[in-house]
Protein backbone atom coordinates (compact mmCIF):
# COMPACT_ATOMS: atom_id res chain seq x y z
CA UNK A 1 0.00 0.00 0.00
CA UNK A 2 2.79 2.17 1.10
CA UNK A 3 4.22 1.35 -2.22
CA UNK A 4 1.27 1.96 -4.20
CA UNK A 5 0.83 5.37 -2.73
CA UNK A 6 4.36 7.17 -3.33
CA UNK A 7 4.40 5.69 -6.77
CA UNK A 8 1.23 7.68 -7.44
CA UNK A 9 3.10 10.54 -5.73
CA UNK A 10 5.51 10.28 -7.88
CA UNK A 11 3.07 10.20 -11.14
CA UNK A 12 1.95 13.37 -9.88
CA UNK A 13 4.80 15.08 -9.26
CA UNK A 14 5.93 13.96 -12.60
CA UNK A 15 8.74 16.59 -14.17
CA UNK A 16 7.71 19.50 -12.08
CA UNK A 17 7.22 22.89 -13.51
CA UNK A 18 5.11 21.66 -16.06
CA UNK A 19 1.68 23.85 -15.67
CA UNK A 20 0.71 24.63 -19.47
CA UNK A 21 2.23 27.70 -20.24
CA UNK A 22 0.73 28.07 -24.01
CA UNK A 23 -1.23 32.23 -23.67
CA UNK A 24 -2.70 33.82 -26.09
CA UNK A 25 -0.91 37.58 -26.76
CA UNK A 26 -2.20 40.74 -27.09
CA UNK A 27 -0.75 40.48 -30.63
CA UNK A 28 -1.72 37.41 -31.79
CA UNK A 29 -4.56 39.21 -34.58
CA UNK A 30 -2.81 40.28 -37.09
CA UNK A 31 -4.67 44.04 -38.60
CA UNK A 32 -4.81 42.65 -42.16
CA UNK A 33 -5.13 45.79 -43.87
CA UNK A 34 -1.36 46.60 -42.53
CA UNK A 35 0.19 43.24 -42.55
CA UNK A 36 -0.93 43.11 -46.66
CA UNK A 37 0.44 46.83 -46.82
CA UNK A 38 3.60 46.01 -45.31
CA UNK A 39 4.20 41.92 -45.54
CA UNK A 40 7.25 40.73 -46.85
CA UNK A 41 8.81 36.67 -47.19
CA UNK A 42 11.31 36.32 -45.12
CA UNK A 43 13.41 33.10 -44.15
CA UNK A 44 15.52 33.50 -40.74
CA UNK A 45 18.44 30.66 -39.80
CA UNK A 46 19.38 31.83 -36.44
CA UNK A 47 22.16 29.82 -34.01
CA UNK A 48 20.72 29.39 -30.36
CA UNK A 49 23.66 29.30 -29.01
CA UNK A 50 24.31 33.22 -30.48
CA UNK A 51 21.87 34.24 -27.62
CA UNK A 52 22.83 36.00 -24.29
CA UNK A 53 22.40 33.68 -21.89
CA UNK A 54 22.24 33.27 -17.88
CA UNK A 55 22.27 30.03 -15.91
CA UNK A 56 20.89 27.07 -16.37
CA UNK A 57 21.91 27.86 -19.81
CA UNK A 58 25.38 27.10 -21.18
CA UNK A 59 26.61 26.93 -24.71
CA UNK A 60 27.79 23.69 -25.23
CA UNK A 61 30.64 22.00 -28.22
CA UNK A 62 29.44 19.21 -30.24
CA UNK A 63 30.50 17.73 -33.52
CA UNK A 64 27.83 17.08 -35.36
CA UNK A 65 25.74 20.46 -34.96
CA UNK A 66 25.15 23.60 -36.56
CA UNK A 67 28.48 26.18 -35.97
CA UNK A 68 29.87 23.27 -33.87
CA UNK A 69 27.78 24.78 -30.42
CA UNK A 70 24.44 24.79 -28.99
CA UNK A 71 22.45 25.67 -26.66
CA UNK A 72 22.10 23.38 -23.42
CA UNK A 73 20.58 23.13 -19.86
CA UNK A 74 22.43 20.66 -18.08
CA UNK A 75 21.15 17.88 -15.81
CA UNK A 76 20.20 19.57 -12.63
CA UNK A 77 20.18 17.36 -9.30
CA UNK A 78 20.74 13.42 -8.95
CA UNK A 79 17.15 12.60 -7.39
CA UNK A 80 13.81 13.53 -6.73
CA UNK A 81 14.69 16.22 -3.41
CA UNK A 82 17.56 17.87 -5.58
CA UNK A 83 15.68 17.88 -9.36
CA UNK A 84 15.64 20.54 -11.96
CA UNK A 85 12.53 22.28 -10.37
CA UNK A 86 14.19 22.96 -7.02
CA UNK A 87 16.56 24.92 -8.83
CA UNK A 88 15.81 28.88 -8.79
CA UNK A 89 17.94 29.02 -11.94
CA UNK A 90 14.71 27.36 -13.75
CA UNK A 91 12.50 30.15 -13.00
CA UNK A 92 15.27 32.98 -12.93
CA UNK A 93 16.97 31.38 -16.60
CA UNK A 94 16.69 33.17 -20.01
CA UNK A 95 18.35 32.84 -22.95
CA UNK A 96 17.98 35.81 -25.39
CA UNK A 97 17.84 36.17 -29.00
CA UNK A 98 17.66 39.03 -30.96
CA UNK A 99 16.07 39.10 -34.74
CA UNK A 100 16.40 41.36 -37.43
CA UNK A 101 12.90 41.11 -38.62
CA UNK A 102 12.96 42.29 -41.93
CA UNK A 103 8.73 43.07 -42.21
CA UNK A 104 5.62 43.04 -40.38
CA UNK A 105 3.70 40.00 -40.73
CA UNK A 106 2.98 36.05 -39.41
CA UNK A 107 5.36 33.78 -38.81
CA UNK A 108 6.30 30.78 -37.87
CA UNK A 109 8.86 29.73 -35.89
CA UNK A 110 11.17 26.35 -36.05
CA UNK A 111 13.60 25.02 -33.58
CA UNK A 112 16.38 22.26 -33.47
CA UNK A 113 16.34 20.40 -30.61
CA UNK A 114 17.72 17.61 -28.46
CA UNK A 115 15.32 16.02 -25.78
CA UNK A 116 16.94 13.96 -23.10
CA UNK A 117 13.48 12.05 -21.79
CA UNK A 118 10.04 12.73 -21.29
CA UNK A 119 10.94 14.78 -18.53
CA UNK A 120 13.64 16.84 -20.45
CA UNK A 121 11.63 17.66 -24.05
CA UNK A 122 10.01 21.38 -23.62
CA UNK A 123 11.33 24.94 -23.09
CA UNK A 124 9.43 28.24 -22.87
CA UNK A 125 9.49 30.54 -25.86
CA UNK A 126 8.20 34.56 -24.48
CA UNK A 127 7.67 36.37 -27.52
CA UNK A 128 8.35 40.27 -28.51
CA UNK A 129 4.84 40.85 -27.67
CA UNK A 130 4.74 39.08 -24.19
CA UNK A 131 3.11 35.46 -25.29
CA UNK A 132 4.27 32.69 -24.01
CA UNK A 133 4.19 29.30 -25.67
CA UNK A 134 5.48 25.61 -24.81
CA UNK A 135 7.90 24.48 -27.43
CA UNK A 136 8.36 20.66 -27.46
CA UNK A 137 6.46 18.21 -25.38
CA UNK A 138 7.26 15.47 -27.81
CA UNK A 139 8.64 12.35 -28.00
CA UNK A 140 11.43 12.43 -29.94
CA UNK A 141 14.21 12.00 -27.11
CA UNK A 142 17.98 11.53 -27.93
CA UNK A 143 18.23 12.71 -31.67
CA UNK A 144 18.55 16.11 -32.84
CA UNK A 145 15.06 17.09 -34.84
CA UNK A 146 12.92 19.98 -35.43
CA UNK A 147 9.91 21.42 -33.42
CA UNK A 148 7.13 24.39 -34.26
CA UNK A 149 6.01 26.72 -31.65
CA UNK A 150 2.87 25.85 -31.55
CA UNK A 151 1.68 29.19 -32.68
CA UNK A 152 2.44 31.29 -35.81
CA UNK A 153 3.09 35.01 -34.28
CA UNK A 154 2.45 38.09 -35.59
CA UNK A 155 6.29 40.08 -35.87
CA UNK A 156 6.85 43.57 -36.36
CA UNK A 157 9.81 44.85 -38.91
CA UNK A 158 12.95 45.64 -36.31
CA UNK A 159 15.05 44.24 -33.65
CA UNK A 160 12.77 41.69 -32.11
CA UNK A 161 14.27 39.35 -29.23
CA UNK A 162 12.95 36.47 -28.55
CA UNK A 163 13.18 34.59 -24.97
CA UNK A 164 13.87 31.25 -24.37
CA UNK A 165 13.23 30.42 -20.62
CA UNK A 166 13.12 26.72 -18.69
CA UNK A 167 10.87 24.44 -18.72
CA UNK A 168 12.83 21.40 -17.88
CA UNK A 169 16.88 20.26 -17.38
CA UNK A 170 18.67 18.42 -19.74
CA UNK A 171 17.64 19.98 -23.45
CA UNK A 172 19.42 21.18 -26.47
CA UNK A 173 18.45 23.70 -28.83
CA UNK A 174 20.92 24.08 -31.68
CA UNK A 175 19.52 26.32 -34.77
CA UNK A 176 16.22 28.55 -34.75
CA UNK A 177 13.98 29.02 -37.86
CA UNK A 178 11.35 32.34 -37.97
CA UNK A 179 10.04 32.24 -41.45
CA UNK A 180 6.70 33.39 -43.21
CA UNK A 181 6.47 30.14 -45.10
CA UNK A 182 3.90 28.16 -43.53
CA UNK A 183 4.49 25.18 -46.08
CA UNK A 184 7.88 25.12 -44.88
CA UNK A 185 9.68 21.93 -42.77
CA UNK A 186 12.97 21.95 -41.53
CA UNK A 187 15.10 19.05 -42.50
CA UNK A 188 18.60 18.06 -40.54
CA UNK A 189 20.84 21.40 -40.61
CA UNK A 190 19.38 24.24 -42.38
CA UNK A 191 21.38 27.39 -43.77
CA UNK A 192 19.84 30.33 -44.96
CA1 LIG B 1 8.03 16.91 -20.41
CA1 LIG C 1 24.25 25.84 -33.30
Amino acid sequence: MRKILLLSMLLVTGCGNESNTTSGGKNSIPNNKTAAAQSKDYHLVLEAEAAVIGAPFKVAEEKGVSGGNYLRIPIIGKDQKTKAWKDPSMKTGRAELAAEIPANGEARVWFRTYWGGTCSNSAKLVLPSGAQQTIGGDETYKVWHWVRAPRSLTLKKGSQTFSIRPREDNIGIDQIIVTTDKEFVPQGIESE
